[in-house]
């Protein structure tokens, strides 16, 4: 068959476009190169419908292998008991728990959306705001810390089944067993959606949810570093306190229902050459090698919110303890998307996004997120932030001239030399 040139020079060009700019985004990473080639490979061609010894396909005796693989690495890097490593994103993740726990209509208490939640916490857009009854809480307005006042008022007044806790837009760090010991007293379940800070706290450098926690779910692509997907953990295994039982009508334990969830409840045949690069990326986060990389993520995150603090940025929460820091650019008079279109022009990837309490549309908004796990694997440390905040600086200081757009652009990509990306690719 001939090469499907159009393609291959696409995918070269996407490349370039990885290797000479600067990637912000808070949820992008790249992932080693052995991980893009488990991804790329055989077991595309291999339908697995069930779980490892009970599938309902032949030939699936080397796809358990490397399933129950992924599995058992992963339980390792968490200190889990069960995982299913099957779902073929966080959104799937979380589409299999509420399956599990809740019934349609069930109450849900997660942080709102335009706060820095997650579409699948309870946005009406979402199955999550369609299927069950939503509440929100949010941050509060001078310090842009989760309101756990607000959240416990409002759990103990509408009495959810599920609380969530997780985010895509907090820079701070959870308080995972207040969110439990008020759970406790109305006897609701604790679902974390660690998709953002999964990768520090897999290394010990954020608090630990899984104590806390009745569920756990993650992408894998974030800050783990691995391929796009999906995952849910539990610590410790329990029979689900709000009676759900399983198809046949069985009090079942909340693993099983959540094996049940997944497959057969919401999706078929799982993408074993995606988990075979999850075990590939589950191998690398348990190494020595992988704490330094998250250690060096926060290093390079607090160096450059100070970066941002000196040139009279408005952070919100006023830093991070993680990855990520969203930025209210209204001191600056600039909106989000502005800002996001600027910078795109010089080659610097970031995302538009709400702040809290924001009075612009969802599409336009008045921030910025900015996240370093990508440049951290990049190699970038505390001295290059500096550098990567002024050429962010001079171009939201003069978002429409050309010549500063064309200096800055050839900056940025002299600067993207030093740190070279998949060599193996020539
Ligand atoms: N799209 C992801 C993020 O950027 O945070 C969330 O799903």
């Amino acid at each position: 068959m001939q090469k499907d040139t159009l393609v291959f020079d696409l995918l070269n060009k996407e490349l370039e476009r990885q290797r000479n700019g600067i990637e912000l985004i808070a949820s992008e990473n790249f992932t080693s190169y052995q991980v893009m080639q488990a991804m790329g490979s055989v077991p595309t061609n291999k339908y697995a419908e069930g779980y490892p010894g009970k599938r309902y396909y032949g030939g699936c005796e080397v796809v358990d292998e490397i399933e129950s693989l992924a599995i058992d690495r992963l339980k390792k890097i968490f200190n889990a008991s069960w995982a299913n490593v099957q779902p073929h994103a966080g959104a799937q993740a979380n589409v299999a728990v509420f399956l599990a726990c809740l019934k349609p209509g069930d109450k849900i208490l997660g942080l709102d959306l335009s706060m820095g939640g997650h579409l699948t916490h309870g946005s009406p857009a979402n199955f999550s705001g369609k299927n069950y009854q939503a509440l929100s809480y949010g941050v509060v307005k001078e310090t842009g810390l989760v309101d756990y006042d607000q959240l416990e008022a409002i759990a103990k007044k509408e009495k959810p089944k599920m609380i969530i806790c997780g985010a895509s837009a907090y820079s701070r760090d959870w308080d995972y067993k207040r969110i439990r010991a008020v759970a406790d007293s109305i006897g609701a379940l604790v679902m974390a959606d660690i998709a953002h800070p999964a990768g520090l706290i897999a290394k010990g450098l954020l608090n630990d949810p899984f104590d806390h926690c009745h569920i756990v779910t993650s992408t894998t692509h974030k800050t783990l570093r691995g391929p796009r997907g999906g995952i849910i953990m539990l610590r410790h295994d329990f029979d689900n306190p709000l009676g759900i039982k399983d198809p046949k009508g069985n009090i079942r334990p909340m693993s099983a229902l959540l094996d049940l969830a997944v497959f057969p409840g919401m999706q078929g045949g799982p993408l074993e050459h995606v988990i075979a690069a999850k075990a590939v990326a589950f191998g690398e986060i348990l190494t020595d090698e992988f704490k330094t990389y998250g250690e060096q993520i926060i290093k390079n995150a607090q160096a450059m919110a100070a970066a941002f603090v000196k040139r009279g940025y408005n952070l919100i929460s006023n830093g991070t303890d993680n990855h990520l820091m969203l930025i209210d650019l209204r001191n600056k008079n600039l909106t989000g998307k502005k800002a996001q279109e600027t910078l795109d022009k010089a080659h610097i990837t970031l995302n538009k996004n709400a702040v809290p309490f924001d009075d612009k549309s969802p599409f336009v908004t008045s921030g910025i997120r900015v996240g370093v796990p990508a440049i951290t694997t990049r190699g970038m440390k505390e001295s290059h932030m500096e550098t990567v905040v002024n050429m962010i600086d001079k171009m939201l200081m003069d978002t429409d001239n050309e010549a500063t757009i064309n200096a800055v652009k050839h900056d940025v990509h002299a600067f993207m030399q030093q740190f070279p990306l998949y060599p193996e690719l020539g």
